[in-house]
């Protein structure tokens, strides 16, 4: 199944566009997990946090972002191995995100696509796109798995270098018009764009109806829903994967029913505002996402 078949499937059976992040940090993490048995007792209890939240929104996530810092800094890259695998057990049509951020020249990101597609097992990995076509090519090569590219991203800092002019379009623009035009054959690449600045998701997604957009800034980030929902769906009600990870992985404290709650409410505030903001469809299917 190529990466845009598995977008839509895991949009389509979740019947969801969201994306739960997973960012656990050590000092957030639940009271009652901490010294809780686990396979990896000597640890912080990354796992059992993950699996937790993964119980709790299985049915509902299109997809789970797990950004990768949280994992290494504490030297828990094999939670993180544990943690994908028992997505892929509970929620087997999700997508897996690994955030990384990754890029260098050709070779070394050839070993970084590796290491998102084959050491972790993931869907796709976000990529940054300033060193150019041959350092991101490599993430693109397997038509299965995705390349998710920073454009716009969601963070203040944002503006210093993605809106100066380039030939007469900020930055992001040319970004994702190399992107779209020239880097997207197998139509397995993304662009991140921030739910925290609409305006600038709603003249990309005007250049660029096609392409489907990661979307962080929801939650704890302050992002507005409506705004990015009436900005940001394509034609047909989709082309987006909204992201929150504090805002669900923490709610009330991290219980299972908080998680699964805050998780249940963006999703179908989401679909809200699917319903609200796309043109009725000539011969829509009964249940299509
Ligand atoms: P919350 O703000 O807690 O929902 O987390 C947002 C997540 O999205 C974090 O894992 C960030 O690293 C990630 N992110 C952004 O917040 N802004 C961006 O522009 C890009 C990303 C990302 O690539 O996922």
């Amino acid at each position: 199944m190529t990466f845009a078949e598995r977008l839509s499937r895991a949009q389509h059976l979740s019947g969801s566009l969201v994306c739960v992040g997973l960012d656990p940090d050590p000092a957030k993490l639940p009271k009652d997990l901490k010294g809780a048995p686990d396979r990896f007792a000597d640890s912080l209890p990354l796992y059992a946090f993950n699996r937790r939240i993964v119980d709790a929104t299985a049915d509902i996530a299109a997809a789970y972002k797990p950004q990768i810092a949280f994992y290494s800094a504490v030297g828990a890259e094999d939670q993180l191995v544990a943690s994908i695998r028992y997505i892929r057990e509970r929620a087997p049509a999700a997508l897996v995100i690994l955030d990384a951020k990754r890029n260098d020249i050709g070779n070394t990101a050839e070993a970084y696509a590796r290491e998102a597609f084959d050491r972790y097992g993931a869907d796709a990995v976000t990529v940054n796109p300033y060193m150019g076509e041959d350092s991101v090519r490599p993430f693109l090569a397997r038509p299965e798995h995705g390349a998710i590219l920073l454009c716009r991203t969601s963070n203040p800092g944002a503006k210093d270098f993605q809106d100066l002019s380039s030939d007469g379009l900020p930055l992001y623009r040319r970004v994702a018009e190399r992107a779209a035009q020239h880097w997207n054959q197998n139509r397995n690449l993304m662009l991140v764009v921030g739910a925290t600045y609409p305006r600038e998701m709603a003249e990309l997604r005007q250049a660029h109806p096609e392409v489907s957009f990661l979307v962080p800034g929801i939650g704890a980030q302050g992002g507005d829903l409506d705004a990015t929902l009436e900005a940001g769906l394509d034609a047909h009600g989709a082309g987006l994967l909204i992201n929150s990870s504090r805002g669900i992985i923490y709610a009330g404290g991290g219980s299972a029913a908080a998680i699964r709650a805050a998780a249940v409410e963006l999703a179908a505030a989401i679909n809200r505002g699917r319903a609200a903001h796309t043109p009725p469809q000539p011969a829509q299917a009964a249940g299509t996402v």
